[in-house]
């Protein structure tokens, strides 16, 4: 029966992906929200705490444990019981030599049929987050040049490119700054926020097949933390359960306007980052199911 075939499918396809990240105690971004979105979605995450902070760094004031010294141990166990990895996601890092045992770790890691998906969440708004520099910023672009997807937001894109951050401009300007990620290494590059000619979203390059695609989308008049994360948790989820990159793109950002929405529209609502618990039961929780409609 189609049941008995989706339960197959569904059990064969089983994923798991590792996401390397940050914890915020408070504040709705990074493993507070991809661990909740990617579990959702019906995929194993397993996780390493880059940080432990009591909120993310929007706060004044927040706690900060570095947990660099964690990264090489985990991997070291982790190789010794042979755990593989369907994705391999990164996002927040919290130190400079952080950055480094990430790529360690992607060279352990990575498979032929794996991917690597850097989302180098570290600026917005054509500013750094507080607690990084320029330097940070070259560093992670040595962790976006050995993935296979990265998702920038435009001012991460400019500061990885050596670009001039603007808030104007015109197709060209996104089409020369994905030309320069993806000359640096990344095989796939998807600026976030791009926005000309009225529109809104996000503009990608594949530099193996040299095609571009984009997908636009309502631009809401607020905006909050986080946002990228669960756009990248969606994204990712929606890789591994099989979707191309096209339709896990468009997925992710309509789950992202969504839950935007939900919370723009809550009077009252915490202002450190999105109701995205609100939209999860909106989110499929498992593409196999489709696949096996499709077959
Ligand atoms: O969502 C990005 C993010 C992740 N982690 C921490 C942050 C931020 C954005 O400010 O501060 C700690």
């Amino acid at each position: 029966s189609l049941r008995r075939r989706q339960r197959q499918m569904c059990i064969r396809d089983r994923k798991r992906i590792v996401t390397i990240q940050d914890i915020s105690c408070i504040g709705k971004c990074s493993l507070t929200v991809a661990l909740p979105i990617i579990s959702a979605m019906g995929i194993e995450t397993a996780i390493i705490p880059t940080a432990v902070l009591s909120t993310h760094t929007m706060f004044s004031d927040f706690t900060f444990k570095d947990l660099t010294d964690q990264i090489q141990p985990i991997s070291d166990h982790w190789k010794k019981e042979n755990f593989k990895f369907d994705a391999i996601y990164t996002g927040y890092l919290g130190s400079a030599e952080q950055t480094k045992l990430v790529c360690d770790f992607f060279d352990r890691y990575k498979t032929d049929d794996n991917i690597i998906f850097v989302d180098p969440a570290m600026a917005d708004n054509g500013k750094l987050y507080p607690a990084f520099d320029n330097n940070f910023a070259k560093l992670m672009a040595n962790v976006c040049a050995k993935a296979d997807i990265i998702v920038p937001n435009l001012t991460e894109a400019c500061l990885m490119t050596d670009t001039e951050y603007k808030t104007e401009y015109d197709e060209q300007y996104i089409f020369d700054i994905l030309h320069k990620l993806t000359a640096m290494g990344a095989k796939k590059a998807a600026i976030t926020g791009a926005s000309y000619n009225g529109k809104y979203g996000i503009v990608g390059y594949d530099s193996e097949k040299n095609t571009t695609f984009s997908y636009f989308h309502k631009k809401l008049p607020t905006s909050y933390h986080g946002t990228g994360d669960v756009f990248s948790s969606v994204c990712v989820g929606a890789l591994n359960n099989g979707l191309s990159l096209d339709k896990a793109i468009k997925i992710a950002a309509d789950y992202t306007v969504e839950c935007i929405r939900i919370t723009a529209e809550e009077k009252g609502a915490n202002a450190y980052g999105v109701n995205f618990e609100l939209a999860i039961p909106y989110l499929p929780v498992s593409y196999t199911h489709l696949r096996a409609h499709e077959t």
